[in-house]
C-alpha cells in the first residue's frame, strides 16, 4: 500500500489587489518539500474558498492562515470557523501581522490553535515538524530545506515552539521570541506553489512581486514595523537575488519585478551590488521598490543614474507629512529638504515616484493639513508621473501612536471582528473634522487631475483643477460632481 505523503494547506484571506502571497509562499518554501506537501490557497482567487479548503485539508497536518488586520481578518475567521466546523480535528495556526502583534487575542477564538509572532519561516518549520512526528509520519531531511530538531519532549504540545503562542489548560500562553533568522538561512521562494500566470491575468500586467528582505531600522511611530521586527533587518544576498530572479524570468518572462520590501534602499552597497545583477544578466526588465527620502537623500548621485540603467522605473516614498514639526513628532528622522532632494534625482533620472502622505493625526494642527496639501502640490506639479496618496492617520496596534491614541481616550477593538472592521481603505479616525474631511478628499480629487493625464478631452477639467489648486479654493466642487456622476467612486470594502 502506498504511503500517504503528510501535507500543509495555506490559506491566504480575501484583500484588495492581487499582489501575490508571498508570505505564505516564503513559509511553504521553508518546509522540508522532499517529505511534505504544500497547498497554497488564495481566498481572492476562489469562488468557494471555505470548500476548496475543506477539501484540500483531508488528512492534512495543519492549516496555516496569513492574518493582516482588517477585511482580511474578517476572511480569516469566517473561513477558520467553517473549516472547523467541517473538520474538528486539524490544527488550525494563524501567522503574519494581526497574530504577530495580538497572539493572545487571537487564541481567544477558540477555531484558532495557535499563532506565529513575527519571522514564520523556522516556526512554521518546527510546528509542522512535530505535528507530522505526532501523526507518526517520519520526514526526510534534504538538502536545501530545514534542518530542524526531531526532539520532542513527550509533555509538549506539537506547536509549543519558540516564536509561538498557544494555549495550554484552555490559557493562551507565550512562548520565548524568537530572533530574526537571516533570510539567505531559508530556501528559495518557490513560486509554483501559486499560479503566478492568474495573478499577471488579474493584475493585468506581467508584474512579478518578489521580497528581497525583512524588517526595517527605523522607529516611525504610526508603523507596526518596530515592534514586529524589533528593529531588525536583514537582506538577502545580490548574487542570490540576481540568481533566483534570472531563473524566475526564464520561467515567467514577466517585465517588471515589484519589491515588496519594507525599505528596499537600507544599504546602498548592497542596492547597488543588486543593479550590477540586473545589468549583468541583461534581464529585460523593470522594477520597483520603496524608498525612505532620507535613504535617497544619501544616496549617490551616480547610484540613482545606475539604478535608472539597470531598470528602476519607480520608487514610492513615504513622505507622511509636509510639516517638519509632524514628522519630528511620529519619529520619521527624516527632513523635508531630504523629501525634495530625493524627488530631484528622481526627476532628474527619470524615475517615477509614489509619494504617501498621512494627515489627521491626534490634535494635528489646521497649519499642518495645509503644509502636508502644500507640499503634495509642489511635488505633482515636479512630473506627470509623480503620483500622490493620502491616508487618513488610524492608529495602527502595535504602534507608539496607538499608545498615545489610548491615553487621549481612544477606543480601540476588543473583539476580532471588531479589529476586522478597523482598516486604513478609505476610513478616517475621530481626530479629522467633517470639514477637514471635505477639503482633503476635494483636494485629492483636483490636485489629481490638475497634473495628470494629458489628452485633448480632459483639457478643460484639467485647467479648472490647476486654477483651483493654485489659489486653494475647493467650494463648490462642481467638476467633482460631475465625474463621480458620470463615473461614480468605487465603493469601499
Ligand atoms: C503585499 C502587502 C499587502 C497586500 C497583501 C497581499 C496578500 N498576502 O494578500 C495587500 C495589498 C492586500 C495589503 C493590504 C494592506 N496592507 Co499590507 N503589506 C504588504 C507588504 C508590502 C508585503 C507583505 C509581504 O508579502 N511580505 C513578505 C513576507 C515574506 O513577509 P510577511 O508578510 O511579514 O510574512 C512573514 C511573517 O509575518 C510570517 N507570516 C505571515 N503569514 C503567515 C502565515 C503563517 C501560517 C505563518 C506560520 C507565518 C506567517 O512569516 C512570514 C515569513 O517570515 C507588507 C510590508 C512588508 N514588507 O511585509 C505590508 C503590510 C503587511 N500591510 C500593512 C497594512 C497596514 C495594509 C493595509 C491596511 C494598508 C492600506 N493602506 O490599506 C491593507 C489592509 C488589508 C486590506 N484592506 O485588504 C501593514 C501591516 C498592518 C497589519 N497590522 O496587518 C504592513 C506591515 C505595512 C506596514 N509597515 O504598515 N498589503
Ligand atoms: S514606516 Fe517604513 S521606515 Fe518607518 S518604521 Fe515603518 S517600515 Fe520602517
Amino acid at each position: 500500500m502506498a504511503r500517504m505523503r503528510p501535507k500543509v494547506v495555506l490559506y491566504n484571506p480575501s484583500a484588495v489587489f492581487y499582489t501575490m502571497p508571498l508570505a505564505l509562499v516564503a513559509v511553504g518554501s521553508a518546509l522540508d518539500r522532499s517529505g511534505i506537501d504544500v497547498d497554497v490557497i488564495d481566498g481572492r482567487l476562489e469562488s468557494d474558498p471555505v470548500g476548496r479548503v475543506v477539501a484540500a485539508s483531508e488528512d492534512a497536518l495543519c492549516l496555516g492562515m496569513s492574518v493582516l488586520t482588517g477585511s482580511p481578518l474578517r476572511d480569516a475567521l469566517q473561513v477558520a470557523r467553517a473549516v472547523k466546523t467541517a473538520r474538528p480535528r486539524l490544527p488550525i495556526v494563524w501567522g503574519g501581522w494581526h497574530p504577530s502583534l495580538f497572539p493572545k487575542e487571537c487564541l481567544a477564538e477558540p477555531v484558532v490553535d495557535a499563532a506565529v509572532v513575527g519571522q514564520g519561516e523556522r516556526t512554521f518549520a518546527e510546528m509542522v515538524e512535530r505535528l507530522a512526528q505526532e501523526v507518526r509520519l517520519p520526514l526526510d531531511s534534504a538538502r536545501g530545506t530545514l534542518s530542524v530538531s526531531r526532539r520532542v519532549k513527550p509533555d509538549s504540545a506539537p506547536y509549543d515552539v519558540p516564536g509561538s503562542a498557544t494555549r495550554r489548560g484552555g490559557v493562551p500562553v507565550l512562548h520565548p521570541p524568537r530572533a530574526l533568522e537571516d533570510i539567505n538561512h531559508f530556501p528559495a521562494h518557490d513560486y509554483s506553489l501559486i499560479p503566478v500566470e492568474r495573478y499577471f491575468a488579474l493584475k493585468g500586467r506581467r508584474q512579478l512581486d518578489y521580497i528581497s528582505s525583512q524588517g526595517c531600522r527605523f522607529r516611525c511611530a504610526f508603523c507596526a514595523d518596530p515592534n514586529v521586527y524589533s528593529r531588525g533587518w536583514v537582506g538577502l544576498e545580490p548574487r542570490r537575488i540576481g540568481d533566483e530572479l534570472e531563473s524566475l524570468w526564464r520561467r515567467y518572462r514577466f517585465d517588471e519585478v515589484s519589491f515588496q520590501d519594507e525599505t528596499f534602499f537600507t544599504q546602498a552597497s548592497r542596492v547597488d551590488a543588486i543593479c550590477d545583477e540586473f545589468l549583468s544578466r541583461r534581464l529585460p526588465v523593470r522594477w520597483t521598490a520603496t524608498m525612505r527620502a532620507d535613504q535617497g537623500f544619501r544616496l549617490e548621485e551616480s547610484l540613482f543614474a545606475k539604478a535608472r540603467r539597470a531598470g528602476l522605473s519607480r520608487v514610492m516614498i513615504g513622505v507622511e507629512s509636509g510639516s517638519q514639526a509632524m514628522l519630528d513628532w511620529m519619529k520619521k528622522d527624516m527632513k523635508i529638504d531630504h523629501v525634495m532632494t530625493a524627488a530631484e534625482r528622481c526627476a532628474r533620472h527619470d524615475i517615477g515616484v509614489i509619494f504617501n502622505f498621512i494627515v489627521g493625526f491626534p490634535d494635528e494642527p489646521a497649519a499642518s493639513f495645509a503644509q502636508t496639501l502644500a507640499l503634495v502640490k509642489r511635488l505633482r506639479a515636479m512630473r506627470p508621473d509623480f503620483e500622490t496618496q493620502i491616508f487618513y492617520f488610524r492608529p495602527y496596534p502595535g504602534t507608539q501612536l496607538a499608545d498615545y491614541a489610548r491615553a487621549r481616550g481612544y477606543q480601540f477593538p476588543a473583539t476580532l471582528e471588531a479589529w476586522a472592521d478597523f482598516d486604513y481603505v478609505g476610513r478616517r479616525g475621530p481626530w479629522v473634522s467633517e470639514d477637514q474631511w471635505r477639503l482633503v478628499e476635494r483636494f485629492k480629487f483636483y490636485s489629481r487631475h490638475a497634473w495628470s493625464g494629458r489628452g485633448l478631452a480632459r483639457w478643460p477639467l484639467r485647467a479648472a483643477a490647476r486654477w483651483r489648486c493654485r489659489r486653494d479654493q475647493y467650494a463648490f466642487p462642481i467638476e467633482k460632481q460631475i465625474v463621480e456622476w458620470l463615473r461614480p467612486p468605487e465603493p469601499v470594502s
